[in-house]
């Protein structure tokens, strides 16, 4: 039996997923990339899990997409198999929050990965780049789209036109990241920050989660309606009810995630 390529663990209300294949630097192959989209999906689906995290090890978040089996890829494998958009795109469906714990390099795919989570928390050892120009391909999942607007375009472009990368202290003055924690305590300290978001109210945090996620995809006016019908919307919730009761009557909340 070979190793499976990720491993999933519920540690109570939260999902953990974590990448592994070693010897390869967690390179993001097909097999890699089913299984990350089914793992997410289960947890998404799942009713006791509020939020999940991806991991790494201490050396690599992944590095990037398997190089040994993109090389031999023609033009006809990616476009008729939808290559990274097959798999990719779930991520972006995942509506409960997603963080990435991150340790070592985060390249390539594997930062682009940590791109597409809703926050990034490096270890003090983390490197981000996409350094695809060196292989003559680009950043093809994301991120030359969702860089700039994390970043900006001045830092963005230099990373994606000379594969410069970023150490996890110029990656959190850019924005890039959420958190820099000590390597030996990243889980730990992502792990608590997962539970922590997990206990509030999971219909509340799928909205929260929507509504940033507008504020890329369309107008200040557009995003600010659609944040105001989501805000006159949590006043059908139990939970919101209950939050705001709780809060007056000094007591810890009881939410029924609905
Ligand atoms: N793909 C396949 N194998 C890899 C990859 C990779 N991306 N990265 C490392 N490995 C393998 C190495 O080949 C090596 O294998 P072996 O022991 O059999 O020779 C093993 O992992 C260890 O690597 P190194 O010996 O190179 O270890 P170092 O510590 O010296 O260096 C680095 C580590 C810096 C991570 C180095 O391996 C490296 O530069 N890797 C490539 C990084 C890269 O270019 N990433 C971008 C890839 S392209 C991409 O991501 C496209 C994104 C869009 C598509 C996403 C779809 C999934």
């Amino acid at each position: 039996m070979s190793e499976p390529v990720i491993l999933t663990e519920n540690r109570g209300r939260v999902g953990l997923i974590t990448f592994n294949r070693p010897a390869q630097m967690n390179a993001l192959n097909s097999a890699v990339m089913d299984a990350l989209g089914a793992a997410l999906l289960a947890f998404d689906a799942d009713e006791g899990i509020g939020a999940i995290v991806i991991t790494g090890n201490t050396k690599a978040f992944a590095a990037g997409a398997d190089i040994a089996e993109m090389a031999e890829f023609s033009y006809s494998d990616v476009y008729n198999t939808q290559f990274i958009t097959r798999n990719w795109e779930i991520i972006r469906r995942v509506r409960k929050p997603v963080l990435a714990a991150v340790a070592g390099v985060a390249l390539g795919g594997g930062c682009e990965l940590a791109l597409a989570c809703d926050i990034i928390v490096a270890a003090d050892s983390a490197r981000f780049g996409l350094p695809e120009i060196k292989l003559a391909i680009l950043p093809g999942a994301g991120g030359t789209q969702r860089l700039p607007r994390a970043i900006g375009k001045a830092k963005a472009m230099d990373m994606c036109l000379s594969a410069r990368l970023l150490d996890a202290a110029e990656a959190e003055q850019s924005g890039l990241v959420s958190r820099v924690v000590p390597a030996a305590e990243l889980l730990e300290k992502t792990l608590e920050l997962a539970t922590k978001i997990a206990g509030f109210s999971a219909q509340a945090l799928m909205v929260v989660k929507e509504a940033v996620n507008r504020a890329w995809e369309s107008s200040l006016a557009e995003g600010i309606l659609f944040e105001r019908r989501e805000l006159h919307a949590r006043f059908a919730s139990a939970d919101a009810h209950e939050g705001m009761r709780a809060f007056l009557e000094k007591r810890p909340p009881i939410f029924q995630h609905r």
